[in-house]
């Protein structure tokens, strides 16, 4: 057994009284999102409300989960806390390592002999501190811990910026970097400011060709990239209802996609259904007897308005299948629009790929749907047009697809490549023959990201998110503009055929089932388990501690680059062929901010070196500045961070020597990692100052010895001719955060914390 009921029914047993606490603190009826909140408080019950958007509460969750990419380096900083063991259950899931190439087999071993190196250290370190570790091939972190261990009314924090799909079993699981699960595991609080909350209604229900997908396709439509931000998204109404528990998780995992905080469903049925299918009929038992607790009070959903920040109706039984794209996840289009729209943009309309797989969509209901639309192509006699990629969510989806004959009919595609059950393609694991050409075209996938060069690292990619049954439906037609719902086919009788509406089963009629499902328990007593980390290894580096701050106005710095447009953390710390580096901090720092557009010439990773006047590599001109001991700063436009939970987009320019982030506008995730690593992350008080902001300019920072809570910093840039701008700045820091600032990172606080 690997989750743990004791836990769980822990949590429940003190569920009644803290929501009693917890009412009487805000004063009136609670949603399900403060429930579980109050719940987890870190002082235990309730005494006073916390402001939503405004106050930093401290919280106790009760898991952790990290997958491999980040789980290096936050497990290296674990190792530096000085604990002998986690306080908290938690995992580590090899799965972002593994490239998809020519199929399963093959490409987990060639994965495994290349990242041994990383799994083994994983596997020791998870040993050695009372981690469990699924190894390469046992499945995607958020479809395994939706498996085994998330449950209704929990509070989880996991390194990955999907850890919310875990919402799906009415989580609250929130997506962080590696040094808050480090404080998690350590034993201590981990810090929240108290989010906003977001209620969206469902009424009516799915139906043809629309699926659960297409909610969250919608809602990021209406909400946008930003518009979830510092929130908790809850759904709920008969629609919400009428949902799988794994279509409840496909759409609190693109939550991560509007920036929301994270997102989640009232405990119901399709989770009972879900959890006893899975093997936890004692989890059901245990919330049944809690069960009024883990969904709203009944007046919330009489009266949303009244209790929810923002309010938004969807009737899924009006829904539309939608393609969203590209480059950005919020671009929704309804199919029966996409083709105008493409044309008018001059998007690439034939496909060659379409893929099916990644946390979002890889269930057994989202498989046995996309497997009944190329069974009935195959019934016509259609011919696939494209080449159809799957990646399973995990083995025991894998497993259970394969008895009951879904893996069978996708192969009867002679085009259809069946990868490793990992992230593969969603996170540039793609050898895809051609890419390094650099031709425009486009791709369909069941992803949530899609930002320039994700998937295939080819910038003219566009790619372009749907719904499996839609990305089955048009690796058949070849054709993104393709509406299965009014358009026909041509089989290869020459005859004009439709596809049937997808059809297919929540859960397994005859259960799940698994051989070995690839989790390996750690040591009871891990003392004696030696971590190795060789010296000489270009993959794995122990940390150094950073430097505490001197106390000092910073002064002289030079401006890096002024980053024009979207900066996500694939900009500034790209993944796919630099994945490898991610336990070495100085040689993934080498890709620093390669992928942001320098807004003086709007070129990439070209930025002008101000001690010689010529262009160089972002990283070469930091290591130029670092080496002569001048600070920089780094300057960005809105929603600066958005996307992955991955700090070494805050630790990569701490490590290079720049001093402080001033942007127009922060992702949450990312802020929180700048703070954590005792970086300045700070925003224009005046937007439009992002424009005085010059490429020759040297910054002084005027009042940083005053740094405190709730005070503007003001900074100078002065010019080249020596014209001078004040600027003013915002930040969020608190006064534990400005102590992680002066101490130079939280990770140092805790040394000395474990000292003293
Ligand atoms: C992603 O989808 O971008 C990732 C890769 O899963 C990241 C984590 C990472 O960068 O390792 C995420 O979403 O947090
Ligand atoms: Fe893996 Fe993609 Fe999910 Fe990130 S979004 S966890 S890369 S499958």
């Amino acid at each position: 057994m690997t989750f743990d009921i004791d836990m769980i029914k822990k949590v429940y047993e003190r569920y009644p009284s803290r929501i009693e606490a917890a009412r009487q603190a805000v004063g009136k009826p609670l949603t399900l999102s403060e429930k579980i909140l109050y719940t987890h408080l870190w002082q235990g019950n309730a005494t006073q409300p916390h402001e939503r958007g405004n106050s930093y509460v401290d919280f106790a969750p009760d898991r952790v989960a990290m997958q491999d990419a980040t789980a290096q380096m936050a497990l290296l900083q674990f190792m530096q806390a000085g604990k002998a063991k986690v306080a908290v259950p938690s995992t580590a899931h090899a799965d972002h390592l593994i490239q998809a190439k020519v199929g399963a087999e093959k490409d987990l071993q060639e994965s495994i002999n290349k990242n041994s190196e990383v799994f083994n250290f994983l596997s020791s370190v998870c040993e050695k501190y009372g981690i469990g570790f699924w190894k390469p091939g046992a499945g995607i972190i958020h479809q395994v811990v939706l498996e085994n261990y998330a449950f209704p009314g929990g509070m989880m924090i996991g390194t990955d910026s999907h850890t919310v799909n875990a919402g799906g079993l009415g989580m609250v699981a929130i997506g962080v970097g590696g040094a808050d699960a480090v404080d998690v595991m350590a034993g201590m609080a981990w810090e929240l400011k108290m989010p906003k909350l977001i209620g969206i209604k469902l009424t009516g229900k799915l139906n043809g060709w629309t699926s659960a997908k297409d909610v969250i396709l919608k809602v990021a439509g209406i909400l946008t990239v930003k518009g979830g931000t510092g929130c908790i998204v809850e759904y709920f109404g008969e629609g919400a209802q009428s949902l799988s528990a794994t279509g409840k998780g496909t759409i609190c995992n693109m939550g991560a996609e509007i920036g929301a905080t994270t997102s989640t469903f009232g405990y119901d049925d399709a989770m009972r259904r879900y959890l006893s299918a899975t093997g936890r009929q004692d989890v059901v038992e245990a919330a049944d007897k809690i069960a009024e607790h883990l969904t709203a009070d009944p007046e919330v959903y009489a009266n949303p308005e009244l209790y929810f920040d923002q309010v938004i109706e969807i009737n899924l039984s009006e829904l539309a299948p939608h393609l969203n794209g590209p480059f950005t996840p919020d671009l929704a289009t309804p199919v029966s629009e996409f083709r105008a729209k493409a044309e008018a943009n001059g998007w690439p309309l034939d496909v060659e790929w379409a893929l099916i797989g990644s946390c979002t969509n890889s269930s057994y209901e989202d498989l046995s749907r996309a497997a009944s639309i190329v069974e009935d192509a195959v019934a016509k006699g259609v011919k696939p047009k494209a080449i159809l990629g799957i990646n399973p969510g995990s083995e025991q989806v894998k497993y259970t697809a394969e008895r009951d004959g879904f893996m069978d009919s996708f192969r009867k595609f002679d085009n259809t490549r069946i990868f490793t059950n990992a992230c593969g393609p969603c996170i540039g694991q793609w050898d895809r023959e051609g890419a390094e050409k650099g031709e425009k075209n486009s791709i369909i996938h069941s992803f949530n990201r899609n930002f320039a060069k994700r998937a295939d690292g080819n910038p003219n990619t566009h790619a372009f998110v749907a719904s499996p049954e839609m990305v089955a439906a048009i690796a058949i037609s070849g054709r993104l503009d393709f509406n299965p719902i009014t358009d026909s086919l041509t089989n290869a009788s020459g005859e004009q055929v439709k596809l049937n509406e997808p059809t297919g089963s929540e859960l397994p009629e005859r259960g799940f089932d698994v051989g070995d499902n690839g989790y390996q328990a750690p040591s009871e007593d891990g003392s004696a388990v030696q971590v190795i980390v060789n010296p000489d290894s270009d993959r794995l580096q122990l940390l150094e501690p950073f430097q505490p701050w001197d106390g000092k106005n910073i002064e002289g710095a030079k401006v890096l680059i002024k980053a024009f447009g979207k900066c996500t953390t694939d900009h500034i710390s790209m993944a796919g062929p630099w994945l490898k580096y991610r336990g070495h901090l100085d040689n993934i720092s080498n890709n620093m901010l390669i992928g942001a557009v320098n807004a003086y010439n709007m070129e990439t990773n070209h930025v002008k070196n101000q001690l010689t006047g010529e262009y160089g590599e972002v990283p070469a001109v930091q290591r130029a500045y670092k080496a002569a001991g001048i600070p920089s700063i780094v300057v960005g436009d809105e929603n600066y961070g958005e996307g992955s939970s991955r700090e070494h987009a805050a630790m990569e320019p701490r490590h290079l020597g720049v001093s402080a982030v001033l942007v127009k506008s922060f992702a949450r995730i990312h802020e929180t990692n700048l703070k954590k690593q005792g970086m300045l992350g700070l925003t224009f008080e005046n937007k439009d100052d992002y424009d005085k902001i010059q490429e020759d300019d040297t910054v002084n920072f005027l009042d940083l010895d005053q740094f405190a809570v709730g005070k503007p910093l003001t900074l100078e840039f002065v010019h080249a001719d020596g014209s001078r701008d004040i600027v003013v700045t915002n930040h969020t820091y608190n006064d534990q955060q400005i102590g992680w600032f002066k101490a130079g990172s939280a990770l140092n606080l805790i040394k000395q914390m474990q000292m003293g």
